[in-house]
């Protein structure tokens, strides 16, 4: 018997020709706006329309509609660490996504530098290997661009292009070693169903070092948060790369190939590179820097029950609470300061999901009198030592944001 079930999920091949078509017509004729969320960036208007005409997703951000950008509403990261799979972000690089995949003739090829090609059904693979679910935060290399100052090109998201999902599916490792891989493999390289729309155009592709495609922790993932994947997240099948920038989480994954000499495709080696310096930072128009490609992810904290304006009680304890990451590893400790980083309290941290996702954190604040102005800051160490700084990072392409968030409440 299947461990898990997709036709449980609703998730046939009828619903999804039918529910989650994408043809572009439905959505470009008739995009039916929810209402309008205040989510002001720098230096622009504040107002982002929603969306609600995605399918299997609620109300979403609308940041583009083909291919599909949808931004996580931010009140969403105030409920749970998990991030609903129906309000989990999207990010496409191409709109020729396929319409509907047939669960039943939809097939997993591992070739290349290998002893023996796989092809594996859904169902092979989910019955054949073993089972492993873990905790990650998907974090998109450009979350928070809308942020820097100077601005530079590319979605301008403010901070909800992230969430924290449950992902269960099968090591990377053992769909790697049921093929056999030979010596001199150096990379592996993952590309998905869907199609570039522009003639020559390059297929979505990425790829990891053998030694970290060999990883315990990088999966193979079937279900999200204990359902079939989203659509729009990559069903049937997506690879998770716990601590690494969501650019290499390759969604629709159907096709896994074991290189033996470094993959030179587009994705890999021209797009998605970051200045070798610390934090990506460089100063804008700086010439001449060495880039590389973007990897681990770095710490980062945030605010999810206020935002900057809100009214707290004066002579009272306020609560305070928000959520963190590590990046690559746990959080340590996440600690704010209500004099400007000058003093940082320890705050109160909730359960431990697994060291890859995000981390409840909660403080109590009591401003002494009515008119009292409260700036709050927030910031993260990682179980390797890495704190966020209070200065932005900036690069032309606008990756690896995470400085200190501050929050400006008055006592009312
Ligand atoms: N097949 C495929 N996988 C992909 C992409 C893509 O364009 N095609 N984009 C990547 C990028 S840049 C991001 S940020 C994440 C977004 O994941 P999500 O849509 O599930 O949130 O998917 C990654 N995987
Ligand atoms: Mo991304």
């Amino acid at each position: 018997m299947n461990p898990f079930n997709f036709e449980k999920c609703g998730l046939t091949r009828r619903t999804l020709l039918g529910g989650a078509a994408l043809g572009g017509a439905t959505i470009l004729s008739a995009p039916a706006w929810a209402g309008m969320v205040d989510l002001p960036l720098y230096g622009g208007g504040g107002e982002r329309e929603t969306t609600t005409s995605f399918p299997q997703k609620g109300e979403m951000i609308l940041q583009r509609t083909r291919p599909p950008l949808l931004e996580t509403p931010w009140e969403t990261f105030d409920k749970g660490v998990f991030t609903p799979n129906d309000q989990f972000y999207v990010r496409w690089h191409w709109a020729g996504i396929p319409d509907s995949v047939n669960v039943d003739t939809f097939r997993l090829k591992v070739h290349g530098n290998v002893q023996q090609e796989l092809s594996l059904s859904l169902s092979e693979l989910i019955q054949k290997l073993p089972k492993i679910e873990l905790a990650a935060v998907n974090q998109c290399s450009g979350n928070s661009r809308g942020f820097f100052n100077p601005r530079v090109p590319g979605a301008q998201w403010a901070n909800g292009a992230m969430g924290n999902a449950k992902w269960t599916g099968v090591r990377l490792r053992d769909l790697l070693d049921s093929a056999g891989v030979k010596a001199g493999s150096v990379q592996v390289r993952f590309a998905g169903l869907e199609k570039p729309v522009i003639d020559g155009g390059p297929h979505f592709m990425k790829s990891l070092s053998i030694d970290h495609a060999r990883d315990d922790d990088v999966i193979v993932a079937y279900a999200m948060n204990g359902e079939a994947l989203p659509f729009l997240n990559g069903f049937p099948l997506r690879l998770i790369v716990p601590g690494w920038y969501a650019t290499y989480w390759v969604k629709m994954l159907a096709d896994i190939e074991v290189l033996d000499k470094p993959d030179d495709n587009f994705w890999t080696k021209k797009a998605y590179l970051i200045p070798d310096t610390p934090g990506a930072n460089i100063k804008p128009g700086e010439k001449d820097v060495k880039m590389v490609p973007i990897n681990r992810m770095v710490p980062r904290s945030f605010f999810t029950n206020l935002v900057s304006g809100a009214h707290i009680k004066a002579s009272a304890s306020n609560e305070v609470r928000g959520i963190a990451f590590g990046g690559d590893c746990g959080v340590a400790k996440v600690e704010t300061s209500i004099d400007g980083g000058g003093n940082w309290q320890v705050a109160q941290l909730g359960p431990d999901e697994g060291k890859f996702g995000f981390r409840r954190w909660s403080t109590a604040i009591t401003p002494s009198k009515v008119g009292d102005g409260v700036s709050v800051k927030v910031r993260c160490t990682n179980t390797n030592g890495e704190v966020q700084s209070d200065t932005p990072n900036w690069n032309p392409s606008g990756f690896m944001r995470n400085v200190i968030e501050v929050i400006d409440l008055v006592a009312a």
